[in-house]
């Protein structure tokens, strides 16, 4: 249906709301079989690109300039890589942790979505990573399903599925988090960090600064750093999104 140049979609200094009717695909080098939705790249002021491949069947993603975190929102892959001889096998809540360089192609055995987080890698001091145990990070290959919620504040409404290990190696955060309906961050957050976020299932309202926008599964939020942010599931089934944050840095690093 035309909607007569009318959408929730919303471009604000400090953050972004994206509807998918307002999504643009595009090629990507690296990318066959397939096209590219960049819900957020520095051209906004991130300092990541987060996006969303579609891959048709044989469709194949290969490495890009930096580290990457994938995580499968449908359908069927293969990831080839050279530190296992046989392909990992990936499903829906899949996920994979690639390190900068780390050559590897993704390929759709059925039609198939993937989050994809590529930022560039800010390492620890050698001093620092000895000081506190945090190597160099390594390749991670793991399922959503397999991991043990924490629960944020202790809400046991709340639960938060950290997809990377807690190290300082890392210099980013990539969460699951999942409200029961009617569960609500205890707090407006204010922080230096700034997050992607993609709506997986359910909905809610969002406080981006000083809009509350209604938001939904399939729909993406960029939250530049000290975005006020706050989130109320409304529904009757929980509310879950995939949220990636800047971390374990020095600002001035
Ligand atoms: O990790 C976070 O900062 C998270 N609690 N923020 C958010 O959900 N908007
Ligand atoms: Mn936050």
């Amino acid at each position: 249906m035309q909607e007569l140049g009318h959408t929730r979609s919303a471009h604000r200094r400090d953050h972004l709301l994206l509807t998918p009717d307002t999504f643009i695909r595009t090629p990507l080098p690296g990318l066959t079989g397939g096209m590219a939705i960049v819900h957020v790249a520095p051209q906004v002021g991130a300092a990541f690109t987060q996006m969303t491949v579609e891959l048709d069947p044989n469709g194949t993603l290969i490495q890009g300039p930096s580290q990457r975190l994938i995580y499968v929102l449908e359908g069927k892959l293969t990831l080839t890589e050279p530190s296992q001889k046989k392909p990992h096998k990936l499903a829906a809540g899949s996920y994979a942790y690639l390190p900068t360089e780390h050559a590897h192609a993704i390929t759709a055995l059925t039609k198939s979505r993937l989050a994809v987080i590529d930022k560039p890698f800010l390492p620890l001091d050698p001093f620092e990573a000895e000081l506190h145990n945090a190597p160099f990070p390594e390749i991670i290959v793991g399922r959503e399903q397999d991991l043990t919620p924490t629960f944020l504040n202790g809400d046991p409404d709340l639960e938060v599925r950290a997809l990377l290990p807690a190290s300082l190696g890392f210099d980013f955060a990539c969460n699951t988090m999942t409200y029961a309906p009617g569960a609500a961050l205890s707090q407006v957050e204010i922080h230096y960090m700034e997050h992607g976020l993609l709506m997986l299932q359910g909905g809610g309202i969002y406080r981006l600064n000083d809009s509350w926008y209604p938001t939904t599964a399939g729909d993406f939020i960029w939250m530049a750093p000290y975005c006020p942010q706050w989130f109320g599931a409304i529904g009757k089934t929980p509310a879950k999104y995939l949220i990636y944050k800047d971390f374990n840095r020095h600002t001035l690093a």
